[in-house]
């Protein structure tokens, strides 16, 4: 009989200690879904569209980068990328996941029609004001950055 009560004991404890390990996993809780369009055009403009970003530290975000223009962009903000967990960068092809990349990330590129799924959970607050892409437009010279495409970040 005492053995029995000492086995249940464990039990009901080494399922507790569980729950527990896996309550304070915070990569894997529901992610929250934020979409920004990369969007312009060469010899004109281009965007992040929102150019403002808003993540609460603690929570796990699904950041979908769609590219919607015929050049490449990049997806940059150093002080952004020292304030989050990455979980996963995902590369999807027609909805399709075609690629999972694990570790550091600190700016991503993504190629014309093209989409991207950047996994991360926030873990330090601030503003980020230098989101940018680097990509040169063809026909002005000029960076997509000079030419609009700048954005701020913000981790509550
Ligand atoms: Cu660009």
């Amino acid at each position: 009989m005492k053995i029995l009560i000492k086995y249940y004991a464990y039990l009901l404890l080494s399922s507790f200690i569980n729950f527990t390990s896996f309550a304070l996993d915070l990569t894997r809780q529901d992610e929250i879904e934020v979409i920004v369009f990369l969007k312009g055009k060469v010899g004109h403009a281009h965007y992040y569209e929102p150019n403002k970003l808003t993540f609460n530290t603690g929570n796990l975000y699904k950041l979908i980068i769609k590219n919607k223009s015929k050049s490449k962009h990049y997806f940059s903000s150093n002080l952004f990328a020292r304030s989050i967990f990455t979980r996963k960068v995902q590369v999807t092809f027609k909805n399709k996941k075609i690629a999972e990349i694990k570790g550091v990330i600190n700016e991503v590129e993504v190629w014309p029609d093209h989409n991207l799924e950047w996994w991360f959970v926030p873990i330090k607050a601030g503003i980020f004001d230098d989101l940018e892409c680097k990509v040169m437009d063809n026909k002005t010279n000029l960076s997509h950055s000079d030419m609009g495409m700048k954005g701020t970040i913000i981790i509550k």
